[in-house]
Formats: structure tokens, sequence, C-alpha cells
């Protein structure tokens, strides 16, 4: 058999039902003779952030695989693989090379060399012999650990080459590791001794599948709740101990409790400073517990480290808990009423915003008709870089697992459209959203040909106010002498010319009955587009002072 065969018989005995891709790559031919479905993007961007969302969903249990050309397809892919790096997310990344003769001569592109500080291993097929030990190794990354893109690159001569009709490949195993037991003790004790604990989740509790362990902790203890954006959803924040999540913006809850507390304990995530990641308070005692050690000790200072896979931390701690505790703390747990009027008061200050009747439309307003007309436990969201993600994040109460695609270790523009195409084929059965502004669609809007051509029906929320809203205060000069951060276009009208659904919406009253069209577009196949027109919101809540404490 050909090379390429061999590759695609691996794939398939790996599990992969579908390869995301853009050619020349002469894989995907190989996958399509072996039943593994192409879909092919308009640019490779949008591919690896469909593959991102399929290994986000399915918990890495069906890994997204992306395949691309030599020189130009790898090197427009970089943002993709950056974005899914930033994100620990597994993702199978196979370019072509040049062919071995001229692979390492200048200027050829080398993916290997170039695209190693984004990935977890970077490898290149230099015998075909090694097909299946180098499959083993990059399937090996992907399956344990913390997550990341790996890389094969498979120089284009390979593909003329013939190889054993015997593929000798078995599927990887992945396995899971557990913290040491005594540091399992003592941070039980801790938990149960603290006079103001936070639970912060991250997405490991995601990768690990962990939610009901999370949330039996939580109600043991009665403590609450605050996820980070790639951890929304991974508890329910309709729960009387959920928080909300932390990102650029967030409920007023997640500051006012974080800077009440006394020990922090992280599950499943790396305390990462970012600008999209709520600051931890200083002179806090924290409990650390990931699936990496080098994140121990990296921002934030670990009284107690626990390394090791979400859901066996969280299991070895609820037993301990248990020994401890006898009985566990009951509902009402006296902290949900803080919670409760610390919610209120903050609902309250953005009522205005939020049940605005203005047009153009506050976009905190058509967030709230969003959420009141779709079901939201069968949906699955996502934000966009820009205003719209933190506008979103903090007021979207999510209720089931994997529901809300959340994200922010680097934000680039463009990402949630992929992600929710890629959520949509994980789970044809659920509405799937993404929510955008006009300056993130102008990245990745061609691809929403894609979602028509590949029978993709997603939802997109398009927030129009004809402008880079979040930088007009950034750059005041340019926009009033040159209106640098202006931007335009009808992008009803492009979504029409794609052959889905476009909508403009401008009157109030219409809000919802274009929801209810978008959907209802969606349940026949057709992918839709309403473009809401706003003003020029820059408000976010990001308040670290509590209503209480003014
Ligand atoms: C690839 C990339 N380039 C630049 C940025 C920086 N950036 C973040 S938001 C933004 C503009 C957001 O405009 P829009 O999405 O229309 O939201 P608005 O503020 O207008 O509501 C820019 C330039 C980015 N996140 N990603
Ligand atoms: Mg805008």
């Amino acid at each position: 058999m050909k090379a390429g065969d061999a590759i695609a018989e691996i794939l398939k005995r790996e599990g992969v039902e579908i390869i995301f891709g853009y050619p020349v790559n002469h894989l995907l031919e190989s996958a399509a003779a072996a039943g593994i479905r192409p879909i092919i993007v308009r640019q490779e961007r949008v591919g690896l952030h469909m593959a991102d969302a399929l290994s986000r969903l399915t918990s890495g249990r069906k890994l997204g695989v992306f395949a691309m050309q030599h020189g130009p397809g790898a090197e427009n892919s970089f943002g993709g693989i950056a974005q899914a790096y930033s994100e620990s997310v597994p993702i199978l990344v196979l370019p072509m090379g040049y062919a071995r003769r001229v692979a390492q001569v200048d200027p050829n592109f080398s993916s290997v060399r170039s695209m190693q500080t984004v990935t977890k291993s970077a490898e290149a097929i230099w015998s075909t012999a090694e097909i299946p030990n180098i499959f083993r190794r990059a399937f090996s990354r992907l399956r344990n650990g913390r997550g990341g893109p790996a890389l094969v690159e498979m120089p284009m001569d390979i593909f003329t080459e013939e190889v054993s009709d015997q593929v000798q490949y078995e599927p990887v195993v992945s396995a899971r590791y557990a913290p040491d037991p005594a540091d399992v003790k003592r941070a039980a004790a801790a938990l149960v001794e603290a006079k103001n604990l936070v639970i912060y989740a991250g997405q490991g509790v995601h990768w690990a599948r962990a939610w009901q362990e999370l949330k039996t902790l939580a109600e043991m203890l009665g403590a609450p709740v605050a996820t980070s954006l790639q951890g929304k959803s991974a508890f329910p924040e309709n729960h009387p101990l959920a928080l909300g999540a932390g990102g650029n913006s967030f409920p007023a809850t997640v500051p006012y409790f974080l800077d009440r507390a006394d020990w922090i304990f992280g599950i499943g995530c790396s305390f990462t400073q970012s600008t999209f990641a709520v600051a931890m308070p200083a002179g806090k005692k924290f409990i650390h517990a990931t699936l990496d050690p080098n994140h121990i000790n990296k921002d934030v200072r670990a009284e107690i480290a626990l390394i090791g896979d979400a859901q066996l931390t969280l299991a070895a701690l609820c037993a301990e808990v248990q020994k401890l505790l006898r009985t566990p703390r009951q509902r009402p747990w006296p902290v949900a009423a803080e919670i409760g009027q610390v919610r209120k008061r903050w609902l309250a200050e953005w009522a205005s915003r939020v049940n605005s009747d203005e047009e153009p439309f506050s976009p905190y307003r058509v967030l709230r008709d969003l959420q009141s007309t779709v079901d939201v436990a069968n949906t699955i969201i996502t934000h966009d870089a820009g205003s719209p993600r933190d506008q979103l994040a903090p007021f979207w109460v999510s209720t089931e697992p994997l529901s809300y695609i959340g994200w922010g270790k680097t934000t680039q523009l463009g990402y949630g459209l992929g992600l929710a195409m890629g959520a949509k084929l994980a789970f044809p059965d659920k509405l799937c959203v993404n929510v955008w502004g006009d300056a993130a669609i102008g990245f990745t809007g061609m691809d929403f040909e894609t979602a028509v051509r590949e029978r993709i029906p997603i939802l997109s929320i398009l927030l129009n106010n004809f402008s880079m809203a979040m930088e007009i205060p950034i750059m005041p000069i340019s926009t009033e002498r040159y209106r640098s951060t202006d931007i335009s276009g009808d992008y009803a009208a492009m979504a029409r010319a794609f052959g889905a659904y476009g909508e403009r919406v401008t009157s109030i009253r219409e809000i919802v009955p274009a929801i209810r069209r978008g959907i209802e577009q969606t349940r026949k196949g057709v992918p839709a587009l309403l473009e809401f027109i706003t003003r020029k919101e820059i408000a976010l809540s990001r308040q670290y002072h509590s209503p209480s404490s003014k």
C-alpha cells in the first residue's frame, strides 16, 4: 500500500472520523478512500479551530485532525495552531512538507522547525518505515498529560512510496495519574478548616469530565465556585454556590468572594496571569490542583500542590473531606444567600443596559434576548475576541457541562466561527452559536461559506456597530482625524450570497422573532447569520469592588 493509505489506516484505528483540511495534501484523498470525511475550509485557521472544538467538546475522546499543504498552507496555519497551543487543546496537525531532498534548503518552510514553539511535539517523516512509530508518539502526546497540538510533517515525496500492506499499529493507551495521598489529606484538612474558601475551576475539569465530582465536593463543603473562562460550564451557573466565570469581564460575585477568601482551591487550572483571566488577589493561600507540574508556582505560590487528573483528584478529596466532616454541610449553605445578594445588586447595576429598548441596540439587550429565546441546556455557545466576548461571558448562565466554549489565553479575532462549526459536527442535535463583532467577522467571515457547503447549520450572532469600538479609547486621534476605527459591511447580505440565511435586525420588536427565524433555519439544515445593529458600547462588567463595599 501507499504511505498515505497507511497513515489513513492509522487515523481510522485511532477513531478519526473527520479530517479538516485544505489542499494540496495527499492524505486528504487517502483519508476519503478510507471513509474519513474531509471537510474543506476556505483558509487554514478555521479548519484548525474546527478541529480544536471537536477535541474540546469530546474531552479529547475524538481528536481533531487538520491537514494542509507544505509552504503556504503550513505558513498560513500558524495562528490556528498557536491558538490551540495557548488553550492547551490536543489536535493532530498534519502539514505536507517539501520533498526530503530540498526540505532543509532555504527558503523552504519547515513546519517542524517553525512550529516548535506552538506544539507539544513536532516530528517529520524521514523514513516511511517509521510511520507507525511516529504516529504512536504523536497520539500518545495527544492522549496523555495536558493537551496541545502534536504535529507530524509529511514530506510530499513520501506519498509515492510503498509500505507494507500490514500496518503495524494499535491505538495508544492513555493513562491518568493522581496526587500523593498525603497531599490529598493535607488539602482536605485545609478545605474543611478554611473560613472563606473559594473553589476556582479551570478547563481541566472538562478534560477529565469531573463535573459531578466538582459538584459533590462544592456541596459537601458548601463552598462557592468560580471558573476560569475556559472552565465556564464546568459548574452549573444556576447553582446556589455558583459565582460565574472570571475573564476580562466577570460577574461581581467573582471578585467579591475571591477578595474575602482565606483559601483558594484551584482545580484543573493553571492560574496563568492574563488579561482574560480574573486577577487572583494578593495574600491568599492556594491549593493548586493541576495536571501539569510546570504550572505549580508559575503565577501563584501554592501552599499545597496536587498533581494529577482532575477527576481522580476531586474523587480523592471528596473521600477525605467526607471522613473529616462525617456529615456534609447541608443546604441551605450560609454563603448561598450572600452570593444571591451580591448577584442581585450586580444585575440591578446592569439592568439599564441589559433591558435597554434603545435602537441601535445595546449588545447586552440582544444577548439577554438570545438567552431567553434559545433552549440554553441544549445550546453550545462561544464568544469571539472583542467586546462581544466581554459582553457575553459574565451574563450567560451555562447550566450543562461543555455548553460554553470559553477561551482567552490568546484571543484571535475570528476564532469563534470555527469553534461553533466544530461544535455542531460534534453535537449535530444541539444549537451551536457563535457571538462575534464586525471586527471578528473580517478575519474569518469567508468561512461562513464552509458552513453552507459542508452543511453545518450553526447560528451566528453578529453584533455590528460599524466599528472596533473597544479601540476607540485607545486610538482617539486616529479615529477623529482618519476614522481609523471605523469598519463597514453588510454581513447579512454576505451570508445570503453564500446561500445561508441572513437577516439584519434593527428594531427592538424584531430581536426575538429574528432569533426564532434563525433557529428555524438551522433546524432545516441552513446556517443562519443574524446581524444586529448595535451601539458602540464599551462598558464592561469588571468592577473589582463589591457594591456593598462602595
Ligand atoms: C488577530 C487579532 N488582532 C487584533 C486583536 C485586538 N483586538 C481585540 S478586539 C479588537 C476590535 C474589536 O472590535 P469588534 O469585534 O467589532 O467589537 P466592538 O468593540 O466593536 O464591540 C481588536 C482590534 C485581536 N484580538 N486579534
Ligand atoms: Mg464592532
